[in-house]
């Protein structure tokens, strides 16, 4: 059975939340929080710098959250979660996986780390500002696609809303949504949906 490495509200409910839409069995191995804990319980042997996810599927050993939702909707094809390999919406989902990690993921980390994650005192009001500034790009070019869609390629649920709607999720949670009308509305829907639920409990 397939093994999700795992530790609540982390980037590992990416694919917890693409194996629940898809009704896999999956076996869900929880680890600690703490990094030398994880190094401790020998999980260093799964993911060479000991973050989550982590996925092994028999032989197949791999991390980075939009790798395995990729490798996940190909391996499981029946389910209908990403789009053919000749369809043109392919090379649109291959782009929104990509700029997922490299483009939209990095102000809103950086937001939730000056809002949420650091002390009080280790926040900046500069860099949560500039944070702010580079997502505005982001929230442009996403609102561009979904504002009169409801998802991101082919007009129905892929991976791709699982990547970018987990991203927007941060984005709200550290208050980039405030001005951001359409990109709430994509949150809000997405997060009704039963597989977002579970994979953003404990
Ligand atoms: N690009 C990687 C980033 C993985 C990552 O940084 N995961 C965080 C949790 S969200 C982590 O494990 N951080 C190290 C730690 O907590 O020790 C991915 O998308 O899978």
């Amino acid at each position: 059975m397939i093994k999700l490495y795992y530790v609540p509200m982390t980037r590992a409910a990416r694919p917890r939340w693409l194996l629940e839409e898809m009704g896999v069995a999956y076996e869900l191995i929880r680890l600690p929080r703490a990094h030398r804990d994880r190094i401790e319980a020998g999980y260093r042997a799964i993911h060479p710098t000991v973050r989550v996810p982590a996925l092994v599927d028999g032989d197949v050993t791999m991390w980075e959250s939009a790798a395995i939702c990729m490798y996940l909707a190909d391996r499981f094809v029946e389910k209908n979660l990403a789009p053919a390999l000749a369809a043109p919406g392919r090379g649109e989902y291959y782009q929104w996986m990509s700029f997922a990690l490299s483009t939209a993921e990095p102000p809103v980390y950086r937001a939730l780390l000056h809002t949420r994650m650091l002390s009080p005192e280790q926040r900046s009001a500069a860099e949560l500002k500039s944070a702010r500034e580079e997502f505005s790009v982001v929230a442009q070019v996403l609102s561009s696609v979904l504002h009169d869609k409801e998802f991101m390629v082919e007009n129905r649920f892929t991976a791709a809303d699982v990547m970018i709607g987990s991203i927007c999720a941060w984005a709200g949670a550290s208050g980039l949504l405030q001005d951001q009308p359409v990109l709430s509305a994509y949150v809000k829907n997405l997060s009704q949906r039963p597989a977002f639920q579970v994979a953003h409990g404990d």
